[in-house]
């Protein structure tokens, strides 16, 4: 029997007896519901429940890489690619994705840096290619004086191996170590935060998996197994980021119900990453073919994720995704800036 709980968000105002969401300074809760089995069984306060969970769901995350993850930091997506879904081609090689990197320096606190699309039916790319990719733009970034903490997005344990050693912080693997089996090893003794992300299959065939019972509750289990083999393999449990993987195996209806629910990830304990910038359920229903078009849509699925308590924000609209998400704080009451990182994390 699976049981995970609910908790409902509120934002903006908290009311008494409230406790922090996964220890924002934004959003509380103070009720949700316990689910069984996939069945809503009992609507609990927070005091009713077991004090464990209480705390779990409430404690404030572990900081990363220098960033507090008391409010919401936003990732930037920088892919070194010819064939991304959105900025394939772009920023491919270590001037023109340096040139992008400043700028987007400024408005994230982290850059994640990707060498292989995993869009659907993507090719796979040979991971002596991926890091020629990929290493070269990441050593090209810490030598520019770029000290915002960098994740590599890759599955593959040499490649994430060869980013770490060029100055990469963060290994965000799409598969959550399923895919190479070196990979879990690489993280664990790089001591490295590592970013475990629901998906099915492979890009390729990925699509052909996306059929779910109730996808809140396979992706909640998914994720507490793959939580379990970090940690079996020796990955510390403060290291361990969770993101439910919108877009990957899912359809229009599942994302929605995933970005809906989001919050019923934070009973895992992790902190929580929300990728959802201009992926193609955003054009399907506000009405944009084309990835660039997609930005309003993707700022409005970002602030849903900061209500939900998201701790990450992958995007690509760093600039945009800033001021939306200044505002959204400031109707908290909190008018400090959220910047990048050493700046206010002393
Ligand atoms: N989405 C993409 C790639 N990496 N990593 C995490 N943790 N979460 C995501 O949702 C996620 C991810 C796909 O988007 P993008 O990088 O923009 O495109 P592509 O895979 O075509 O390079």
């Amino acid at each position: 029997m699976t049981t995970r709980f609910q908790p409902v968000p509120m934002t903006h105002r908290r009311s008494d007896g409230a406790w922090p969401l996964a220890g924002s300074r934004h959003v509380w809760w103070e009720a949700g519901t316990a689910i069984r089995d996939g069945c809503r069984a009992e609507y609990l306060r927070a005091g009713e429940m077991d004090p464990g969970l209480c705390q779990r769901l409430s404690a404030r995350r572990a900081d990363l890489c220098g960033l507090a993850l008391d409010r919401p930091r936003i990732m930037g997506i920088l892919n070194v690619t010819p064939d991304s879904f959105s900025d394939g081609g772009r920023h491919q090689g270590p001037e023109a994705a340096l040139a992008r990197a400043r700028v987007m320096a400024q408005e994230a606190d982290i850059l994640d840096i990707g060498g292989e699309s995993t869009r659907p039916g993507a090719d796979d790319v040979p991971e002596g290619e991926e890091i020629a990719r990929t290493a070269p733009v990441i050593r090209a970034l810490r030598a520019a004086g770029i000290a915002n903490p960098i994740s590599i997005d890759t599955r593959k344990a040499r490649v994430a191996a060869a980013a770490l050693e060029a100055g990469a912080d963060i290994v965000n693997d799409v598969t959550a170590l399923r895919f190479d089996p070196d990979m879990a090893r690489v993280v664990a003794e790089a001591g490295a935060p590592v970013v475990l992300m629901h998906s099915l299959a492979d890009p390729r065939t990925m699509n052909d998996h996306a059929s779910y019972r109730d996808v809140v509750a396979e992706v909640h289990e998914h994720l507490a197994e793959r939580i379990e083999a970090a940690l079996a393999a020796g990955i510390a449990q403060d290291r361990i980021i969770t993101d439910p993987g919108i877009g990957f195996a899912k359809t229009a209806a599942h994302n929605l119900a995933l970005i809906r629910d989001l919050a019923a990830f934070h009973d895992l304990g992790c902190p929580v990453l929300l990728g959802a910038s201009r992926k193609r359920f955003i054009g399907e229903i506000g009405g944009a073919d084309r990835a660039p078009e997609r930005m309003a849509g993707s700022v409005a699925v970002a602030l849903a994720g900061a209500a939900a308590g998201a701790q990450i924000l992958r995007v690509h609209d760093t600039y945009e995704t800033r001021q939306a998400l200044r505002l959204w704080q400031a109707l908290a009451g909190d008018n400090e800036k959220d910047g990048n990182g050493a700046e206010h994390d002393a």
